[in-house]
């Protein structure tokens, strides 16, 4: 298959699951709910979740349309994650538009997202498959970890002592293990063989592993015009990600008590952030600040080696599927993945 082949597949499968996720009624849900759930899911995103779920399904023989409910109930369960993880933060933007808790209120936020987990559950349970009670168990699993993955990256922000070793440990549950589920369900509801599964589920993995190393990456490096965040807001908010605990391992003289501060806590608190979420002067002295020291230590290039690795490791599990254009598919959108600048 050439490269326009399989971006053609992905553009078509995505466009379905979009389509599918455009039909969402919501229609048993009170007003606010029902309004917050369709804002929600008609707000955009990548959709890379269900698109995986797709292939996946089709890279072990069998047809997408079996797996669509199952795509987007994962869809489904990663919006909800995002919803109450922008209460978690007080987040003002997602996807370029006021929070859902903005927008509302916590309450109903909290309530859009407890709907959106319950409508997952129900749509995955349309999907037709002998192996209902095992895609239970993986959208199951998959939540438990992000939860975990969540509650550790909380502990994390009281914490000067993070290794990059808990680092790992923590994104492979709050970023990988939902990745790795959208992936294993497609290889379960194509009727994959159990190494089939296992090997879409390492990829799932170490696809998670490099995506959220490179979205650390491109907090400092990407382009602010279409990055859709604050540049450097993760230093800001003395969030505890693979640039800030590997600097924290190799860093001397001066840029030791700089990385000593991030390390610490950002946000308000220190100062770097008004009450409203601007950025102050302090602030961006700050983020200029570790993004040098990141740079002189070799920090960004040492994130982009793990990134490759991952990707890397990533394509390799892929190579135990049989070869097939839905493989070459899903090669494609791993690498679109990893060198994404937004
Ligand atoms: C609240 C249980 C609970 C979990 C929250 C998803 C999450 C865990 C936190 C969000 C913050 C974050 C950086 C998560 C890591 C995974 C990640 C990069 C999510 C964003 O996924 P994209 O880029 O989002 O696929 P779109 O908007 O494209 O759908």
């Amino acid at each position: 298959m050439t490269t326009d082949a399989s971006l053609q597949r992905i553009t078509l499968l995505r466009a379905r699951a979009d389509r599918k996720i455009a039909g969402l009624a919501f229609a048993g849900s009170a007003r606010h709910l029902r309004d917050g759930c369709r804002y929600v899911m008609r707000g955009g995103g990548k959709r890379i979740r269900p698109t995986l779920v797709l292939l996946s399904c089709e890279a072990v023989g069998g047809g997408a349309a079996a797996a669509l409910d199952a795509a987007v109930a994962v869809e489904m369960m990663h919006n909800f994650t995002l919803v109450h993880d922008d209460i978690m933060d007080n987040a003002d933007a997602r996807r370029g538009r006021p929070t859902v808790h903005k927008k509302w209120n916590p309450s109903t936020a909290l309530l859009v997202g407890d709907v959106l987990l319950g409508e997952a559950y129900r749509i995955l349970g349309r999907t037709r498959s002998g192996r209902l009670p095992a895609l239970f168990q993986i959208f199951t699993r998959g939540l438990l970890h992000v939860c975990e993955g969540q509650a550790l990256d909380l502990e994390f922000e009281t914490r000067t002592d993070v290794s990059v070793r808990e680092y790992f440990r923590m994104i492979e549950k709050k970023t990988g293990s939902l990745i790795a589920a959208a992936t294993e369900l497609g290889g379960v509801i194509g009727g994959g063989t159990t190494r089939q599964r296992a090997a879409l589920r390492q990829f799932g993995l170490a696809l998670g592993r490099a995506f959220q190393v490179q979205d650390d990456l491109l907090d400092v490096v990407a382009d602010p015009r279409n990055f859709g965040k604050t540049t450097g807001g993760d230093i800001l908010e003395g969030k505890k990600t693979y640039l800030l605990l590997t600097a924290a391992t190799r860093v001397t003289g001066r840029d030791r008590a700089l990385i000593a501060r991030l390390l610490a806590g950002g946000g308000f608190r220190a100062g770097w952030k008004t009450a409203g979420g601007r950025v102050t002067e302090a602030g961006r002295i700050m983020v200029d600040a570790a993004t040098g020291a990141y740079r002189r230590h070799g920090v960004l290039d040492d994130a982009r080696r793990v990134v490759r690795r991952a990707t890397a490791e990533a394509l390799g599990s892929l190579r135990r599927l049989p070869a097939s254009p839905a493989r070459e598919a899903l090669r494609r959108l791993a690498e679109d993945l990893v060198t994404r600048a937004s």
